[in-house]
């Protein structure tokens, strides 16, 4: 499909649309069909070829076209067109590494590290490691690589105590939970995570090879060994444009729960 000219594939799209619903909404679900069969870097037909092909107004291929860039599946270069973009990884809601979410995808996985070093815990940090502040902890910071290009850029604190040497050890292309296991005989056993979307400070977005007005995936992370001991905390910030969340959901068990109280957790958000 790739090697496809513009022009061959508009043959593949319908001839005209139909009279019962918006052209809009039509529209925009044949293109996204239509991308969903085509390759990461396939050109698609420009705006004027679709609009005489499906016979509809310019504004309402510009609008679709716009959609389908919004919602990441492709993206527009400028004086040359718009290319179906890379398919999007998973991150995926299971107790994993970095390192083991991309080999299951078949990429190779890489750190560059931007900072490794023992420093105190704040408050927030020691609250997270559940440890007093001013504990000393190892702070590491890395670029997390797909295939040599970055995808994430992680944060994490781990008790200094625990892993003694570990702010000297060589990380580079290396992984964490690998190495604590080898090196300390720690492994992971457990995690609490959470995430939101953020927009990246402009030099997140400059580690991370993303415009700022890109949003991005915030995950915060809490480790524990098989014993219940936190043995890390990360932050780890995702490029929306490159990662989705999945995770498998299952109705519970039994009778529905009782509905939460009505008395917002502090600090909750109000509506
Ligand atoms: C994941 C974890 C991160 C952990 C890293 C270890 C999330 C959000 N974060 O990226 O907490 O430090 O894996 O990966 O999943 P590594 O063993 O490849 O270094």
């Amino acid at each position: 499909m790739a090697s496809k000219r513009r022009g061959d594939l508009l043959e593949t799209l319908p001839n005209g649309l139909s009279g019962q619903r918006p052209k809009g909404a039509q529209l925009q679900e044949i293109l996204e069909d239509f991308v969903a069969t085509l390759e990461p870097g396939t050109p698609l037909p420009g705006e004027m070829l679709i609009k005489k092909r499906l016979k509809v107004a310019r504004g309402t291929v510009t609008q679709a076209i716009d959609e389908l860039v919004a919602k990441g599946l492709i993206y527009r270069v400028e004086r040359s067109g718009t290319y179906v973009a890379e398919r999007k990884l998973r991150q995926p809601g299971t107790l994993t590494s970095f390192s083991e979410d991309m080999r299951a995808q078949g990429m190779t996985p890489g750190s560059i590290v931007l900072d490794q070093e023992v420093v105190t815990a704040s408050l927030i940090i020691a609250r997270q490691l559940e440890v007093e502040p001013g504990t000393p902890v190892v702070h590491l910071q890395r670029v997390r690589t797909a295939d040599g290009e970055p995808m994430a850029l992680e944060r994490s604190h781990l008790p200094a105590p625990r892993f003694p040497g570990l702010e000297e050890v060589d990380l580079t292309d290396t992984s964490l939970y690998e190495t604590l296991g080898r090196r300390w005989g720690v492994q992971v056993a457990s995690a609490e995570q959470w995430f939101s979307a953020i927009r990246p400070t402009d030099a997140e977005a400059t580690q991370l090879g993303v415009s700022p007005d890109q949003p991005a995936l915030l995950f915060q992370r809490v480790t524990r060994d098989p014993a219940g001991r936190v043995i890390e905390f990360a932050r780890s910030l995702y490029r929306g444009d490159r990662y989705e969340v999945h995770t498998q959901l299952r109705r519970p068990e039994g009778p529905p729960e009782e509905p939460a109280a009505l008395t917002p957790e502090p600090g909750a958000l109000s509506t």
